[in-house]
């Protein structure tokens, strides 16, 4: 009975170990070469479950970038746990917590896509979770200044697989140089100011792809709250900011999932001024899938883009964990079928900002969302950008027939 136990159970080998240990206590030399490890000698290389191991995302190798300043990969995911100037309800610096969180079930090992044909995190571009910007949660001035020296700080690392890289067709930086491709995890929407600076610094005036129900275009003097110069920096006026100080590209971004309200027609006046075209939310009704994308892609040409993602774009329904939400949003499977068709775009970055998992549900349907649009960024960047010289030839042979 105790042998069938003993081998049902596996116990034999650490029984056997143990007894050998006591018996050759006299002797360590003989002890330390005969010892045996329980695990390693049956379960050696057992990559984590889902469930197990130290959440970084999706389970990737991870360390605290900012710190190892020489440390090379070609994309990084980014956390950026700043919420000190939001408008309703905090707590969107737990949002880098709750998206790695929600990415458990996603693994390197079962990461790939079906629709896109590609595992990112098995492609020959080396994705590394660099771990979080510490921002101060007192000084928001300061705050926004250590996220723009971090994320500058990143966005200077070396790559690490430059050829793969040039295949896959990626926008140089000013400096003639590749520069590693920042996935930002946030935060509340002002971080997307000062990341916007730095890739401004890198690549010049870039446009926004920018799903959200709401603009973030509001030109501070007509925007609540506005009492300080401080004040004016917020979740809601940062693209009029990035506008004034010349980081966005002029008339070449778009907005996307549209639905909030509006203090009059003069904020969609201002937001024309700051560059960006609209797309409602109820136009996925009216026209479909197929002719957001167009219209998006139409706007946006093959100039460096950014692409940011405020979780509210999504009907509270489907991500209720968030600060301002906004009834009539995509589902998931709306706003991913979107996503997706924008591979071959020149997006030089992404950010998905305004989790905030104290709204959650218990089954964290919004962070496992959430991260889910993270895996169509990463899968996305590994298929590259569309070679417009060679497409742009192709069209012309078409045309000339
Ligand atoms: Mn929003």
């Amino acid at each position: 009975m105790y042998t069938q136990l003993s081998a049902l159970v596996g116990l034999s080998a650490v029984l056997a170990v143990s007894a050998h240990g006591h018996h050759d206590h006299s002797d360590a030399q003989s002890h330390s070469s005969a010892r045996v490890d329980p695990w390693n000698e049956k379960y050696a290389n057992t990559p984590d479950l889902s469930f197990s191991g130290v959440t970084s995302f999706a389970h990737l190798p991870h360390q605290k970038c900012l710190d190892k300043p020489d440390a090379a990969f070609d994309i990084a995911l980014l956390g950026v746990p700043f919420d000190s100037a939001v408008s309703f309800r905090p707590g969107a610096r737990f949002g880098p917590y709750a998206l790695r969180s929600g990415s458990r079930r996603q693994r390197p090992d079962r990461g790939y896509s079906s629709r896109l044909e590609v595992n990112p995190y098995d492609s020959d571009l080396y994705v590394l979770d660099c771990g979080d910007v510490p921002v101060t949660p007192f000084d928001p001035a300061t705050a926004i200044k250590q996220v723009n020296a971090g994320y500058k700080s990143i966005l200077h690392h070396p790559v690490m697989n430059e050829e793969r890289i040039k295949e896959l067709n990626m926008q140089k930086g000013l400096d003639g140089r590749y520069h590693p491709r920042i996935i930002a995890l946030g935060g509340d929407h002002t971080i997307v100011l000062p990341i916007l600076d730095s890739l401004h610094e890198v690549y010049g005036p870039v446009s926004v792809i920018h799903f959200d129900a709401h603009i973030d275009t509001w030109n501070p003097n007509r925007y609540v709250g506005s009492v300080s110069l401080q004040a004016d920096v917020n979740h809601g006026t940062f693209f009029w900011h990035a506008y004034e100080q010349g980081f966005i590209k002029p008339n070449a971004s778009i907005h996307a999932g549209i639905r909030t309200r509006f203090a009059g027609p003069q904020d969609l006046a201002d937001d024309v001024t700051a560059g960006f075209d609209l797309i409602h939310t109820f136009d996925i009704d009216d026209y479909g899938v197929d002719w957001i994308s167009d219209k998006i892609k139409a706007r946006i040409g093959n100039g460096p883009v950014v692409i940011s993602l405020d979780v509210d774009v999504m009907d509270p329904s489907i991500v209720p964990a968030t600060g301002t939400p906004e009834s009539g949003g995509w589902t998931s499977r709306e706003l991913r079928r979107i996503l997706h068709s924008l591979v071959g775009l020149n997006i030089v970055a992404f950010d998905i900002v305004e989790l905030s998992p104290a709204y959650d549900t218990q089954a964290e349907i919004s962070a496992i969302a959430a991260a889910d649009m993270v895996f169509d960024f990463l899968s996305i960047l590994a298929l590259g950008v569309r070679d417009n010289k060679a497409k742009d030839g192709q069209a012309r042979a078409v045309d000339e027939l």
